[in-house]
């Protein structure tokens, strides 16, 4: 790819400021990643904003990712010593994730039921736009209190949320951060719908989601759009081959690969493509 791709846009500012202002208020934080792409979702600079602030990362999406890719991440985080904890927010079971919290607040809590102080638990929700903060926290409370959109960008401003008697939550702007260097990651977040890339079309797009399965699920491509082994074959004629499988030509039969494009997207948002992790961890 020839123009760096620009993933810092400027109301991201204030997304990271919100963070900043917040956390002195709050006990633990809940980083919420997009389970198809933990590593593009966490940004090693934030790390140094969050500082020693007890925290639990979410892979949530869960239900979009295989099993076995899942384990490996999980075991990646408690590994680098944090807690974490797998979710599907949009119809799965989200208790666990208050428990989890409560386990990582432990010494406090106790601290201050030994003094008998009545204390409301502050929990702050961040992460990538999209990645499921405002989802996760009304799945939490029971009620849809926050707004939620399959879109990037739904929740402009912060929110408190009352959970219970005893907890709060704040739901914030998704938070990008400025990392150039990592072009791949940036792919990513094209792919899980964190990021409107605007400077790339839909064929450009589906051209580099179908580079992207072809290393990690080649079979799932295949089976999907009744393909050959594609190890062989250039992306352009992949695209082809499924525009012509699928009945979308335009005049004269040439294919359709706007159409197509589209279409390869979204079966890859909604897993239809399959259960598909793209990154795997650095684990040494
Ligand atoms: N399949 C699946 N979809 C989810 C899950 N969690 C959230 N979603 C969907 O992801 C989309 C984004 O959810 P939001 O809760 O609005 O995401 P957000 O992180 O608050 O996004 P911003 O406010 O834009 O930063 C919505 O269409 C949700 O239904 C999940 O665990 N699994
Ligand atoms: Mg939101």
């Amino acid at each position: 790819m020839s123009d760096k791709i620009n993933w810092f846009p400027g109301h991201m500012k204030k997304a990271l400021g919100i963070i900043g202002e917040n956390l002195g208020l709050v006990d633990a934080v809940l980083y919420v990643l997009d389970a198809r792409a933990p590593g593009a979702c966490i940004n090693p600079g934030f790390e140094k904003i969050l500082n020693e602030k007890p925290r639990l990362y979410i892979l949530n999406k869960a239900d979009l990712v295989d099993d076995g890719y899942l384990k490996l991440w999980s075991e990646y985080f408690r590994k680098s010593g944090h807690a974490c904890t797998a979710v599907n927010s949009a119809t799965g079971i989200t208790s666990g994730v208050i428990k989890e919290v409560r386990t990582l607040l432990a010494e406090k809590i106790q601290r201050y039921k030994d003094k008998g102080v009545k204390k409301t638990l502050r929990i702050m929700v961040i992460g990538i736009p999209n990645s499921g903060k405002s989802t996760l926290i009304n799945s939490i409370g029971g009620k849809k209190k926050t707004a939620t959109g399959d879109k990037p960008g739904v929740t402009k401003t912060k929110q408190w949320v009352k959970i219970s008697d005893g907890i709060e939550m704040l739901d914030t702007p998704g938070a990008l951060w400025p990392n150039l260097e990592d072009q791949e990651a940036a792919k990513n977040l094209f792919f899980i719908g964190s990021i409107k890339p605007e400077i790339f079309d839909n064929t450009e797009l589906a051209l580099m989601l179908i580079e992207r399965l072809k290393e990690t699920a080649p079979d799932k491509l295949e089976s999907r759009y009744g393909l050959p082994p594609t190890e062989n074959i250039a992306p352009t004629e992949i695209l082809e081959i499924i525009a012509k499988n699928r009945g979308n030509v335009v005049k004269g039969g040439e294919a359709d690969f706007d159409r197509t494009a589209i279409a390869l997207l979204d079966d890859f948002k909604k897993a239809r493509i399959g259960r598909i992790g793209l990154e795997k961890p650095d684990i040494q």
